[in-house]
């Protein structure tokens, strides 16, 4: 049995489904775990298709599907949508949320419904436990949920949003009795904690960052398919981390 997370697939539903495959997840057998740490969807074209896809892993037991900042403003975009509020322009444009919510718009209702009750389920972090090893997957920060006052509240909006520091640690002001190894988080580029750990940009395609208090695994995929990104998208790839023993995969 092994446990595999992957993050931030951001409408790569191909490389996605490769990946699965290069790690032999058959959930179906329910050997192994699966942790997907949010952002199924915006810019790439197969948004709404990963976000179906993946629906259906998560009906397994041994898929475990978190929130993204993405998910979330889609969420906050159907909700103001029933509403008939303004849509959210800031997710609909600056973060391509528009590759999502023009097919949304053609699901039938009932899709849709099915749609926005998935969104709604994820949740904001998840306790993993490997060899004996605790670990707190999240998308972006630390949730500790609704369990009060932990030196400072963490809220579900920087549980997805806040950007942590490549050697901070984000359980500095947790007093609770569990003992986290590392947070396990998807939301920014690895390109960018290998470029504050070596202060200077690094040209080479993205890895996993093992920094000293996070383990970051999100290498880019949201820029595979805008080769005008240069190098962010030339080193863009997916990757899945398997926890057992640290091992990556990477696809593109
Ligand atoms: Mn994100």
């Amino acid at each position: 049995m092994s446990t595999y997370i992957i993050s931030d697939i951001h409408g790569a539903l191909e490389p996605f489904i490769l990946l699965l495959s290069e790690i032999g997840f058959d959930p179906e057998s329910g050997q192994d775990e699966l942790y997907l740490l949010g952002d199924y969807a915006d810019w790439g074209t197969h948004s709404i298709e990963t976000i179906g896809y993946i629906m259906d892993l998560d009906r397994y037991p041994c898929v475990h599907c978190l929130m993204g900042n993405h998910d979330l403003m889609f969420l906050q975009a159907i909700r103001e949508y029933k509403e008939m509020l303004f849509p959210n322009l800031t997710w609909y444009e600056t973060n391509k949320g528009f590759k999502t919510w023009d097919d949304y718009e053609r699901l039938s209702e009932k899709n849709q419904e099915a749609v926005y009750n998935w969104l709604l389920s994820l949740k904001f972090s998840v306790d993993i436990e490997v060899n004996g090893r605790l670990y707190m997957a999240a998308h972006a920060y630390p949730y500790f949920g609704n369990r009060g006052r932990l030196g400072r509240i963490y809220t579900k909006n920087e549980a997805v949003w806040h950007r942590a520091d490549f050697d901070e640690d984000p359980f500095r002001n947790y007093h609770g009795n569990k003992k986290y190894k590392a947070l396990i988080i998807g939301h920014t580029p690895t390109s960018y904690y290998r470029a504050c750990e070596n202060r200077r940009v690094v040209h080479e395609p993205n890895t996993v960052f093992f920094g000293r208090h996070i383990i970051a695994i999100d290498c880019g995929a949201k820029a595979l398919e805008y080769p005008e990104l240069g190098e962010e998208s030339t080193n863009a790839r997916l990757a899945a981390l398997r926890l057992d023993d640290d091992k990556c995969y990477y696809v593109r």
